[in-house]
């Protein structure tokens, strides 16, 4: 990953555990295995050691489409993570809204944590409903609210806690107001607003930050918060296809399964593409050299600083690299053809 300065000077996840007993015995069934896969190199700084792995807190609006289930799993199965919590998210005033679009997500959430023999890891959840308009506390109390606070203090002395938000911001902003003090502690990784490059303009019409449009504001206001912004209309560089989905993920397990019935089951089904908007921020996270980030100075109307937002992404790299993690943290020939003992 590239910094290069653009305008000024340097800027910068209360346990629920739930397992799904249904789908945590087929999770016996897929333990990983070594693979001769050859993957890009990681960068020295995020290689696991065996004192040390990148603590990272995963905050996501699961339900609301089928880039989450990418990007939650892939970050996952990647060794150089401890992940110290899958949070959900609402998405609750959509036009498509389910019931209880924060239910949803955590149901979800616990599926894939179930699939992949790791329901120990804490999956709070998150608030039912964005910020309030109006009051002295605006906050929204959730248990992942107060698990960001949490895990944000146990961070040791000059270190960060990473947190990857994939939907509304709601429970970090919740998190914010109620103890503004682990700003400094925290660097945060979120999909969400667009930006022109070429005329400086900000927009947060996209749908994360419309699903929560005072969160938002709150997380970029926060001062001494290290802010990595990916931008959804750099994001919109990778695609993937269904019919690769299929041949790849078809009847190999039943995670992998689950992720390209997704594109079925989602409420806008039936797409041939995707863009799977969230596994650029955690493939990007995993391997900077990803995608290239630039110094931004904040939107006019927030706390003028600059944070970092990434202004380009290799979308072939970030598809070819999820579909070879899968393969070597399952130990599958993804390429090849399917199990004829499978049915195909
Ligand atoms: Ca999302």
């Amino acid at each position: 990953m590239k910094i290069r300065a653009h305008t000024l000077i340097a800027g910068v996840l209360v346990t629920l555990s739930m397992a799904c007993a249904q789908v945590a015995n087929a999770a016996n069934a897929d333990q990983p295995s070594p693979s001769s896969t050859v993957l890009p190199e990681v960068p020295d700084a995020t290689k696991p050691t065996s004192r040390q792995k990148q603590g990272i807190l995963i905050d996501a609006d699961t339900a609301n489409e089928v880039d989450d289930l990418h990007a939650i799993v892939r970050a996952l199965i990647h060794p150089s993570f401890e992940v110290e919590g899958l949070n959900s998210a609402q998405w609750q005033i959509s036009h498509y809204a389910t019931p209880n679009t924060l239910e949803d997500s955590q149901r979800l959430n616990e599926v894939l944590l179930a699939l992949l023999n790791k329901s120990s890891i804490p999956h709070p959840r998150g608030a039912s409903h964005r910020l309030y308009d109006w009051g002295r506390d605006v906050a929204q109390h959730s248990a992942a609210a107060y698990h960001i606070i949490q895990e944000a203090h146990k961070t040791p002395e000059g270190e960060k806690l990473t947190v990857v938000m994939l939907g509304a911001t709601t429970s970090l902003a919740s998190a914010l107001l109620i103890d503004p003090t682990i700003s400094p502690k925290i660097k945060v990784y979120l999909l969400g607003t667009s930006h022109d490059f070429g005329r400086r303009i900000w927009r947060k019409r996209d749908f994360n930050c419309v699903m929560d449009v005072q969160a938002i504001e709150v997380v970029l206001n926060a001062k001494d918060l290290e802010i990595h912004i990916m931008p959804v209309n750099v994001a919109a560089a990778m695609v993937f296809d269904m019919e690769e989905a299929k041949q790849k993920l078809v009847q190999r397990n039943d995670l992998l399964n689950l992720l390209y019935r997704r594109w079925g089951d989602h409420i806008d089904g039936g797409r041939s593409r995707r863009v799977i908007w969230d596994l650029c921020v955690v493939s990007c996270l995993i391997y900077p050299q990803f995608g290239e980030e630039i110094r931004v100075t904040t939107p006019p109307e927030d706390t003028s600083r600059e944070v970092y937002v990434f202004s380009s992404i290799d979308g072939l790299k970030i598809r070819e690299e999820f579909y070879l993690a899968l393969a070597e943290y399952y130990n599958l020939d993804l390429d090849g053809k399917r199990h004829e003992q499978a049915g195909t």
